[in-house]
């Protein structure tokens, strides 16, 4: 009998709706319960409405569904997160604490929590960055996610709460539309380029960060939380690599398909943020440890991308 009984806050995102789909295709529609502010009109699947920083609604809805696993994915993201900087410390912490405050009340068995490159700093070296270094974030999100990962540590070391967490670098998908980070860029990019319209970047051309395709970063998580847990010996959050690239570096590679893209850059304040955050992400551990590898190039994404978004454009 499959026991595994998930619950996803923050279903809707960029992350968590292509997550949830890939549970529901691991575990079976009936085991996983997503959940959000709102439903939206085209999911499939149970669905319960869910503000994280409520703890009575999650609790209630862990208890009720008798939920074993927890994947916590809501969060107000690096550059959206700056022009509220207090709300968005308040709900990105008060959302997390609950979660782990239910998953110990309820001896839940597994719990997914998401960091970010954003948790590193100017002190953090540029170059490759390695799993052990100074962080001291430039961004209120950055400063929620590297606490997050210390909650997540203590958690663990003291009442045994085997919560799991990756640094998320810029997740690269067909499937959702980003929402308010600062390597959207490399998504918006893609839905100008196959509508045969200009794009006009926010970051200067040659801001080299560190990304990953989405199958990739769904790859990684569901790996990560089926590794045993003796082999888990980061309990803050392991560094996760996809590739890195700059946004002209990007511009090349869809002008190989679609000669007559047009790009300019108008770097915003989302600038300051991407310099802050190194290029090149050192993963060692997360491959040592439970046996990490990333999959995809910036030919392949750039491929998968455009033919996926002319698939939707032509079938809308
Ligand atoms: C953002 O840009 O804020 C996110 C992230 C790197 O965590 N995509």
């Amino acid at each position: 009998m499959n026991t595994t009984k998930i619950l996803v806050v923050g279903a809707n995102g960029q992350l968590g709706s292509v997550l949830t789909q890939a549970l529901q295709t691991k575990y079976g529609i009936e085991q996983v319960i997503a959940s959000d502010l709102y439903q939206k009109p085209d999911f499939n699947g149970n669905f319960e409405i869910l503000d994280g920083t409520n703890f009575n609604q999650l609790h209630e809805i862990v208890v009720r569904h008798g939920i074993t696993q927890i994947y916590h994915l809501a969060a107000i993201l690096s550059a959206n997160g700056e022009k509220d900087p207090l709300r968005t410390w308040d709900i990105n912490m008060k959302a997390l604490l609950n979660v782990l405050e239910v998953g110990r009340i309820e001896s839940i068995d597994k719990i997914f929590y998401p960091s970010s490159i954003a948790v590193f700093g100017n002190s953090a070296p540029k170059g490759i960055c390695p799993q052990e270094t100074f962080l001291d974030p430039s961004t209120v999100y950055g400063i929620s996610k590297a606490t997050g990962e210390n909650w997540a540590n203590y958690y663990f070391n003291r009442y045994g709460l085997d919560v799991r967490s990756l640094r998320y670098p810029g997740v690269i998908g067909y499937q959702s539309l980003p929402g308010g980070g600062t390597t959207d860029y490399a998504i918006d990019i893609f839905h100008k380029a196959v509508c045969d319209e200009p794009y006009t970047c926010f970051l200067a051309k040659d801001t080299r960060l560190p990304m990953i395709f989405m199958d990739d970063a769904i790859k990684a998580t569901l790996q990560l939380m089926e590794a045993p847990k003796e082999s888990i010996r980061t309990r803050t959050s392991y560094n996760l690599a996809g590739l890195s690239f700059t946004p002209e570096e990007i511009a090349a590679e869809i002008k190989k398909i679609i000669p007559n893209f047009a790009i300019s850059y108008e770097p915003d304040f989302r600038q300051q943020i991407a310099e802050s955050w190194p290029q090149v992400i050192d993963d060692k551990e997360a491959k040592a440890e439970w046996g990490w590898q990333s999959n995809y190039t910036l030919k392949d994404i750039t491929e998968t991308m455009i033919l996926k978004l002319q698939e939707q454009l032509t079938f809308a």
